[in-house]
């Protein structure tokens, strides 16, 4: 039995029930849908499991597609015999050679090798459009006489995944954007172990996001896998942060057999804070304690990182933390208690490439955040649609950017479906839970571009409620859309989403000039009806430009001269509204969008970025570059 903790039994009737597993259309009862589904109420969490010591098994995986499913399904839907499940540990090769009666259609062990993290669509021309299923194996040593748990550990996997070691089923998980682990402590053997992950990209009316998004559907395995040690109790999940009252605070939680009346030690490498205590009979502990004078605070012009370590029993847990603390007044933002103005731009979880596999390594993120942080004089970038990886969250931490979160509730999803919302809700809490740490974060969002209806607020006001539980520390926001006045002469547009009263920072996304028949010289003189009283976001807008097509008489679209005015006009109207506190921009970079054809200037691409697929810089980029000049010179509102 599971002991019960704060962070699980808040998802808990809702999660138990109604996982009734998205993909169910394509794999009917199957691995899919039968294996134990892990969840932050159900699956160990180990939060900063990036700081733990570990094998690392990336690296070279063998990999086999599966376009009709046949090792979760017969052909009339049956269970797969054994000589078609590609998880069982058996020998190909030698079954073959050895008895001609068997049969097996597969053989992963001696398949193609391919290199994981990285999504299957760059591997090879023909799987640029693969959505589906695929089959990756590979094996580790594991040595003799181990002591305390093993956990194999997924950055990230794109859809649903399935696991398997040594043969035996371990479980799965839905869901493309966050971490997950299974304890495998006692299916690991001594030398040779093997793991066999099923991954199944295909969206469905059910998945979230859904099949229609406007980005590439990168199926696989595109974040680390790790297989991580630890002692037999360890801390499963901690969370340390700096209050509003000038507290530090901590929230832990232990696993294991001594996990109950542990004594708990949290310290601050540099600063003199030594803060003990125990754990209650459920393996938690909850403490604040006076943050040191000398405690110096995270900003994006010094951030400041501290090594901080938590001490229980065996085990102890590490993290790279920054304090600071965010909050709203009225219609500002308040970064450690003064106003700040976010100068952002959108992104999207892609390396700068011509063939991007969403491989985000150090060097790649630091890469893309540069182009912010240094090119454009920003302090801010939304991570959008989805949770990027840890590793974009910890480089944002470290280069001083402040991040908005989200989570891909895109457009149109299963409103009234519960096993939408439980994917959902799980999905926010993963990703909460895992980013809690991070300074950077300041903006949970938990929808992009949803049309209102009762069904739609019902489903966004409890992934709401959610964040305010699991994280009343940072702002809620999504990005919204206006409704807009179909007579006025000049753009007059109302904010009518009853959600805006929900959130913290009301956000818009808005095209008018690309997607609507306004001349850009009309925006500046836009009309917004807005509430007064809440800090304002364009979380979005922006104009396609095909990096070096140049039309400078006809300002034609796509190209950068249209791009760049686009923006001047733009920033020109966003300057007018009283209670505008930021903007994210659409977008750094071009992205691969499989809705885009236009085949002169977008060929799979959407050609919104400031900068092209491989990094080179359009006209609207110092448009922005100046303007957010100019905001940091100046005093925030
Ligand atoms: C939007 C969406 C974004 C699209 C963008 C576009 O409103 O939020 O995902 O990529 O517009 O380029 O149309």
């Amino acid at each position: 039995m599971r002991v019960a903790r704060f962070d699980r039994a808040f998802l808990g009737p809702l999660l138990a029930g109604a996982f009734a597993f998205a993909t169910q259309a394509l794999a009917a009862e199957s691995v899919f849908t039968t294996l134990p589904l892990a969840t932050v109420d159900t699956a160990p969490l180990l939060v900063s499991a990036d700081m733990r010591d570990g094998v690392d098994l990336s690296g070279e995986w063998n990999w086999s597609i599966d376009p009709y499913r046949s090792g979760i399904a017969g052909f009339h839907g049956e269970a797969p015999n054994r000589t078609e499940q590609r998880w069982l540990d058996i020998d190909v090769r030698k079954t073959l050679a050895q008895d001609n009666r068997e049969l097996f259609e597969f053989d992963l062990d001696h398949d193609r090798k391919v290199k994981l993290p990285g999504s299957w669509l760059a591997a090879s021309p023909e799987m640029r459009h693969y959505q589906g299923l695929v089959w990756y194996r590979r094996h580790f040593d594991s040595p003799a006489g181990r002591k305390g748990r093993y956990f194999l550990r997924f950055g990230a996997s794109n859809y649903a995944t399935v696991v398997f070691v040594n043969g035996q089923p371990v479980g799965r998980h839905e869901g493309g954007f966050t971490p997950f682990a299974f304890d495998v402590t006692r299916l690991l053997r001594n030398g040779d172990n093997q793991i066999t992950i099923g991954v199944d990209s295909a969206a469905t009316a059910a998945t979230v996001p859904p099949p229609v998004t406007d980005w590439e559907n990168y199926g696989g395995v595109t974040r680390d896998v790790k297989l991580v040690h630890t002692s037999d109790t360890y801390v499963d999940s901690a969370w340390v942060r700096l209050t509003p009252e000038g507290k530090i605070a901590v929230d832990a939680h232990l696993d294991g057999p001594a996990a109950a009346n542990q004594p708990v030690q949290l310290k601050v490498a540099g600063l003199p804070f030594d803060l003990k205590g125990r754990t209650d009979a459920q393996g938690n502990w909850r403490a604040t304690a006076t943050a040191p004078r000398a405690l110096m605070r995270w900003t994006p012009e010094n951030p400041k990182l501290y090594d901080v370590t938590l001490a229980a029993g065996d085990d102890t847990w590490r993290d790279r933390v920054g304090f600071r603390t965010i909050e709203r007044k009225g219609a500002d933002i308040l970064l450690n208690g003064k106003p700040v103005f976010l100068r952002g731009i959108s992104m999207h979880e892609e390396e700068i490439a011509a063939n991007p596999a969403r491989v985000i390594t150090p060097d790649n993120a630091r890469a893309l955040l540069a182009e912010i942080k240094n090119g454009l004089h920003g302090n801010f970038v939304r991570l959008s649609h989805y949770p990027h990886s840890e590793v974009m969250t910890r480089t944002a931490d470290e280069m001083g950017l402040l991040v908005w979160s989200e989570v891909p509730v895109y457009w149109m999803v299963a409103w009234s479906n519960p096993s939408t919302l439980a994917t959902a809700r799980n999905m926010l809490a993963e990703n909460i839970l895992r980013d809690r740490n991070r300074a950077s974060v300041v903006i949970w969002s938990v929808a992009n571009e949803t049309p209102v209806s009762d069904a739609r607020n019902a489903f966004l006001r409890t992934l709401i409620g959610d964040v305010r539980r699991l994280d009343p520390s940072r702002l809620v926001s999504a990005a919204l859309l206006v409704e807009r006045d179909k007579v006025a002469a000049v753009p007059t547009m109302t904010m009518a989403d009853p959600l805006a009263d929900d959130l913290d920072i009301v956000s818009i996304n808005t095209y008018n000039g690309w997607y609507t028949p306004d001349r850009l010289a009309d925006l500046p003189s836009s009309v917004w009806n807005l509430p007064a009283d809440k800090p304002l976001i364009f979380s979005e807008f922006g104009a396609d430009a095909k990096a070096g097509f140049h039309s400078p008489d006809g300002m034609q679209k796509f190209s950068e001269e249209f791009q760049a005015e686009f923006y001047r006009k733009t920033l020109e109207m966003a300057d007018r509204v009283p209670t505008l506190r930021g903007i994210s921009p659409w977008i750094l970079k071009d992205f691969r969008s499989p809705r885009r054809q236009n085949p002169d200037f977008q060929m799979g691409w959407n050609r919104k970025g400031l900068i092209s697929e491989t990094g080179q810089r359009k006209q609207a980029f110092s448009v922005l570059a100046e303007y957010f000049a100019r905001k940091a010179g100046e005093p925030s509102k």
